[in-house]
């Protein structure tokens, strides 16, 4: 599929929603012609899923990307981990491991930024830990410890990358943060110095592919090389403008890029919003337009809504424009890309929520306060549905009328062009709209 990227400029895919909306499958269209894919927030708690076809029989294969670039599908992509990221490096290793297993050959092209947090394997007992501790109010959180590692970095007691390189220090460091941790939890089950020594050998094995991401990456545009940012988590999911503190720990919007990668606002040059023709979430928190019933149960069956990461059933609900609309001033997209689509097939007709209402006044914007957000009525408008497949659609025109209808109520409502529509899960299954 002819896709752009334009040179000079920094493309960005990023998540409108609660997450899952299909990123990792745009990113792998896209990074066809990008030279360089790079991650700039979050950890190993994404997930994103990608089926392309692979050898002479074109036999469709499943990856699944956690902490890597999706972009390394491309074998001319190099993936970059900018410093905005938190790497758990063992779980670096199994994913890259797992990738060259499935045929993709990464030599050379993966690069880890000297400045990312490190992730250890207490900071996911603690994720544990604080999640029990919440109770009934828990997160719902990967377990990944992406919270506890961003916290460390906030409060400066964070190991990054580079410390891995000068033993004695790491060592010292190492032991008084997870004494710290002993003092906030209890004495959990660790060992301390056996993590020690374990880094002291992932050190070496990590060592060839850590650079300096600020020097790497304007070098790269500098030289006209197309770099396409990929998003990971989602708008609502934000630490600033997500539904807090149902939220993941890092900036997962537009200006997490500039901060994750250390890009000035002008060079990005475009910016994509993907957005799941419904909407789903993960974890505990408000979602306004959930539909526990029936047609919950068709967006989870028919568009298999298990997390990618941890296989947890995804909550399902209705679009949500009021959501979006929220996204739109944050992220500010040029376009979209509607995922997803073929999961509306069957439905007699379709709702999207317009407004929040609030002892029938209509909200202004999307609301801060949760009691507040837990006591809106949405109020939807109903569309017809299609009823017929669109799954082998390839052109825009192809498509039902009231598929089309769909789109254009979207597009209106928003003023943001529909660019991509995903009609599938495979690489094949995407319509670019003239
Ligand atoms: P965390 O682990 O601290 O980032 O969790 C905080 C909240 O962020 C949500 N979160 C996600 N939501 C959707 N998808 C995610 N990635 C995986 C996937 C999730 C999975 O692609 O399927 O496999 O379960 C993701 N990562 C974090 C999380 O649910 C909490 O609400
Ligand atoms: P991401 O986190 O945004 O990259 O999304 P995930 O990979 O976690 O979840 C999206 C899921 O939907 C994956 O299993 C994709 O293979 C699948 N998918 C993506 N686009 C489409 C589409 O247009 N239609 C269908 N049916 N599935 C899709
Ligand atoms: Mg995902």
């Amino acid at each position: 599929m002819a896709a752009s990227i334009p040179k000079g400029a920094v493309s960005v895919v990023l998540g409108s929603q609660w997450g899952d909306e299909g990123k990792g499958k745009l990113v792998d269209i896209l990074a066809a012609n990008a030279d360089v894919c790079a991650r700039s927030a979050g950890g190993n708690n994404a997930g994103h899923t990608i089926v392309v076809p692979i050898g002479a029989e074109k036999k469709p294969t499943t990856f699944a990307f956690h902490l890597l670039p999706s972009g390394l599908v491309n074998p001319n992509c190099t993936g970059l981990i900018g410093s905005g990221v938190v790497v758990h490096v063992p779980s670096f290793f199994t994913e890259l491991d797992a990738l060259e297993s499935q045929g993709l050959d990464c030599t050379g092209r993966l690069l880890v930024s000297d400045r990312a947090h490190l992730v250890f394997d207490f900071h996911q007992i603690v994720d544990g830990l604080k999640e029990v501790e919440l109770g009934g109010s828990s997160i719902g959180t990967t377990k990944k410890g992406i919270g506890p590692a961003y916290s460390g970095k906030a409060s400066r007691s964070g190991l990054r990358v580079h410390h891995l390189f000068d033993h004695d220090t790491f060592a010292a460091k190492f032991r008084k943060v997870v004494e710290g941790r002993f003092k906030r939890y209890g004495h959990f089950e660790y060992d301390t110095e056996g993590e020690i020594l374990r880094y002291k050998e992932l050190a070496v094995r990590l060592r060839p592919y850590v650079v300096d991401s600020i020097t790497y990456i304007h070098k790269a545009i500098s030289s006209g090389k197309r770099v396409l940012v990929e998003g990971a988590n989602a708008l609502m999911l934000d630490l600033d403008y997500g539904t807090y503190p149902f939220v993941t720990s890092s900036n997962t919007t537009i200006g997490g890029v500039c901060t994750g990668l250390g890009l000035p606002p002008r060079l990005i040059g475009y910016t994509i919003g993907v957005v799941k023709a419904y909407t789903t979430r993960v974890g505990g928190g408000p979602f306004p337009t959930e539909q526990l019933n029936d047609v919950g149960v068709h967006f989870q069956e028919v568009g298999h809504e298990y997390g990618t990461t941890t296989g947890r059933r995804r909550r399902c609900g209705w679009l949500d424009l009021v959501v979006l609309k929220h996204s739109c001033l944050i992220n500010g997209y040029d376009s979209f890309n509607l995922t997803k689509l073929d999961v509306l097939d069957k439905l007699p007709e379709i709702k999207i929520g317009v407004k929040y209402l609030l002892d029938g006044v209509e909200l202004d914007g999307f609301p801060a306060d949760l009691d507040l957000l837990e006591k809106v009525q949405v109020e939807y408008v109903t569309l017809p549905g299609w009823q017929s497949s669109i799954e082998e659609v390839r052109t825009y025109e192809e498509l039902p009328e009231n598929c089309k209808k769909y789109i254009d109520f979207i597009e209106e409502y928003l003023h943001v062009p529909v660019e991509w529509i995903g009609v599938g899960p495979g690489r094949e299954s995407m319509i670019q709209k003239p």
